[in-house]
């Protein structure tokens, strides 16, 4: 099928993206238990537990004052928040489930309804506006005591638990989402696994073993949540979500092409290989040997990964990396957190994180020449700090700006024949940052009045970007 000429499909998804952790708060109700995204700190400490080879890892659960437990109070008000996405035109809305509401230390046997009804209210709201819910099923959060005990999914006792829980909750919303994600930005940990794998690498310890057997024990659980969704659900669509940051090389040093393609396999193809192709790669069996990592591959497991691969692709998008061998005095770009160097041609966010949305028409079609399978912009966004005017109004033209360059490069992307099902802007509503733990680093076109003391009325405010978000939706990206 070809789209030339249009910009975007009729049944594009629009809408607005978010993770129970960053929006929930209500950390230690409705018998919630203990999570990892709970026991993180924010600020400069957070950047150590997941940046730090070694950093000791130390949970102090009597301080009850972490930036999540509280985070928007969406535990409390989702009413509030869903009328205003309704209000913006959302066609969908992304949010995750967090495992510890659902099994509160992961290992019992049966599930915790009060978790299971919480999230039935939010579905049914999304519903009674006419809003599809796109649900992660693991964004950045797992049950504390299977960080501590387990260490994370590094263990494959994890595999069976997880099974379990996703089955739960496929089972128990079959009739209210249709959209599903196994593991957010999974491809992530090769650089901070402490979010999406439960546990940080100690110093001694081989990152490549310790992150590529947990790799493995989450694919063969992506594909146990699959089979389960196409027996439970056959008519829903269930894929992975991956961060994709695509590769430039610095210059045209025959050197620094093969090592920014070396990059580029391994951080953004590696687990869409897998998770869409059914296989390990071929480049993987040296990469691996080359990094000393023995894989323990149990018998069965090879054939699930074949047979139940994902449906559609899921993507987040902030920025493209630059990478060089070589890369002594040269500036990093250390704020990407993906450890390339600064590209001369970019500007970059108060982050450090590199604006480029000619990068986004770039990934996405590589992606699709790649993969052949429907592709979802399910994370974008300008994180900034906001400022409130005396008149109370907020005007983040930055924010409108940005988001326009992107919907515009992918409307490019559309055209070039990419298959686009939809975009969800992340954050859309401010929340906590998952790099920071704070509240200043804001991406929302609605404004929360909290602030990273823990201070604020939670109040909601409009910003400019909402009327203009609003405009694009009812246009169907026509008028940006
Ligand atoms: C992605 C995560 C989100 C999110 C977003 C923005 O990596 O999936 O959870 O938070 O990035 O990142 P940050 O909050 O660090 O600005």
């Amino acid at each position: 099928m070809i789209n030339i000429g249009k910009k975007f499909p009729n049944d594009f998804l629009w809408g607005g993206a978010t993770a129970a952790n960053q929006i929930e708060g209500g950390f230690d109700e409705g018998n919630k238990g203990l999570n990892i995204a709970d026991v993180l700190p924010g600020g400069k400490e957070r950047l150590k537990f997941l940046k730090e080879p070694g950093f000791k890892f130390e949970i102090n659960k009597s301080k009850y004052n972490y930036p999540n437990h509280q985070a928007i109070d969406f535990y409390h008000r989702y009413k509030e928040d869903i009328k205003l996405f309704a209000e913006m035109g959302f066609k969908v809305f992304r949010m995750s489930i967090a495992w510890s509401r659902i099994f509160p230390n992961g290992t019992e046997l049966e599930p915790n309804e009060e978790g299971l009804a919480f999230y039935d209210r939010v579905f049914d709201e999304l519903h009674k506006h006419g809003i599809e819910p796109v649900v992660t099923i693991s964004h950045y959060e797992m049950p504390l005591n299977l960080v501590e005990n387990y260490g994370g999914w590094k263990s494959r006792k994890v595999v069976p638990l997880f099974e379990r829980y996703a089955s739960t909750v496929i089972s128990r919303y079959k009739k209210k989402v249709k959209y599903w994600m196994t593991f957010n930005e999974i491809n992530s940990a090769l650089h901070f696994p402490i979010m999406s794998m439960g546990f940080s690498v100690q110093e001694g310890e081989n990152k490549y073993q310790s992150v590529f057997q947990a790799f493995h024990h989450q694919f063969v659980a992506s594909s146990l949540a699959v089979k389960a969704c196409r027996e439970i659900i056959p008519e829903a669509k269930i894929g992975c979500m991956l961060l994709h940051a695509p590769v430039y090389s610095y210059d045209s040093n025959p050197e620094n092409v093969l090592y920014a393609l070396q990059e580029e396999r391994i951080f953004n193809y590696f687990c869409g290989d897998v998770q869409v192709r059914g296989e390990y790669p071929a480049y993987a069996r040296r990469f691996l040997k080359e990094h000393f990592v023995d894989l323990n591959i149990e018998d069965g497991d090879s054939e699930l990964i074949k047979e139940y691969t994902v449906d559609y692709i899921g993507l987040s998008y902030y920025m493209s990396q630059t990478q060089k061998k070589d890369k002594e005095g040269h500036d990093v770009a250390s704020g990407n957190l993906l450890e390339g160097v600064k590209n001369p041609f970019l500007e970059a966010s108060d982050w450090g994180w590199e604006i480029d949305p000619i990068g986004l028409r770039i990934g996405l079609n590589r992606l699709y020449d790649r993969y052949q399978v429907p592709l979802f912009v399910v994370e974008n966004g300008l994180g900034a700090y906001d400022k409130v005017d005396d008149d109370g109004s907020i005007n983040d033209d930055y924010r409108i700006e940005y988001l326009r360059s992107h919907i515009e490069a992918m409307a490019e992307a559309y055209d070039d024949g990419v298959d686009l099902m939809g975009y969800t802007s992340w954050g859309c509503i401010d929340l906590v940052s998952a790099s920071t733990g704070e509240m200043s680093k804001r991406y929302g076109f609605i404004y929360v009045d909290k602030h990273d003391d823990g201070s604020g009325t939670l109040d909601r405010k409009k910003k400019k970007s909402f009327y203009w978000f609003q405009k694009v939706i009812k246009s169907n990206g026509e008028k940006l």
